[in-house]
């Protein structure tokens, strides 16, 4: 599907909010995407696509979670917020045909992160963070630190993320602890 036949159908899923939030998403994953040698094509639909889940209600994102080929765990059940990833990544291929892995992957772990992050994954999970209208503590820093170092950034990424879930209380996901745990060895 072209990117234009996307974002009419994104257009009547999401509301009006989500739908500038995918379109800022996409503008970042591309200028991170040509900053750091991945395929723009891929990012630009990545970034556009990843919250195609997030207008869901809880029923129907279990559903779909279910039916991704992800494993969903307890955490994801008990916090749904956590399931539009691997909703997403089913609804990408049943509404817009996206066959493409890595694609697909950036989609389902853009929330979490995992160990092992490819490098688009990286891209999607930080450009959904720094988008125009992401506003948050030292979201100008972050964008800054988004363009020198890819990794560093998904590590500040996670550690704001992180300070967020714990002050209301939630769960932690383990894919977040894994992959910043992976992402700091290998900087060592
Ligand atoms: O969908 P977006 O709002 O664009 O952003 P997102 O998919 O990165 O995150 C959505 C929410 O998920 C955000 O409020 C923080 C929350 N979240 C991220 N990691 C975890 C988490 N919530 C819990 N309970 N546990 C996590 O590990
Ligand atoms: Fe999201
Ligand atoms: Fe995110
Ligand atoms: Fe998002």
């Amino acid at each position: 599907m072209k990117i234009e036949q996307i974002k009419d159908k994104l257009k009547e899923i999401l509301d009006e909010k989500r739908y500038l939030h995918s379109l800022g998403t996409m503008e970042y994953a591309v200028k991170l995407a040509e900053r750091f040698g991945e395929d723009v094509q891929k990012a630009m639909i990545a970034g556009l696509v990843h919250d195609v889940a997030k207008c869901l209600d809880k029923q129907q994102l279990l559903n779909c979670a279910l039916k991704s080929g992800i494993v969903i765990d307890n955490i994801m059940r008990s916090q749904i917020e956590l399931l539009h990833g691997p909703a997403g990544s089913y609804l990408a291929r049943q509404l817009f045909g996206i066959e493409d892995v890595d694609i697909l992957n950036a989609i389902a772990y853009h929330t979490t992160g995992r160990e092992n992050m490819s490098k688009l994954e990286k891209i999607i999970y930080v450009a959904d963070l720094i988008e125009p209208s992401r506003q948050f503590e030292h979201v100008d820093r972050l964008r800054e630190k988004s363009f020198e170092d890819l990794e560093k950034a998904v590590v500040m990424a996670m550690d704001n993320t992180l300070k967020y879930v714990i002050e209301c209380g939630g769960l932690i996901h383990p894919n977040t602890i894994y992959a910043r745990n992976w992402l700091i060895l290998r900087e060592s």
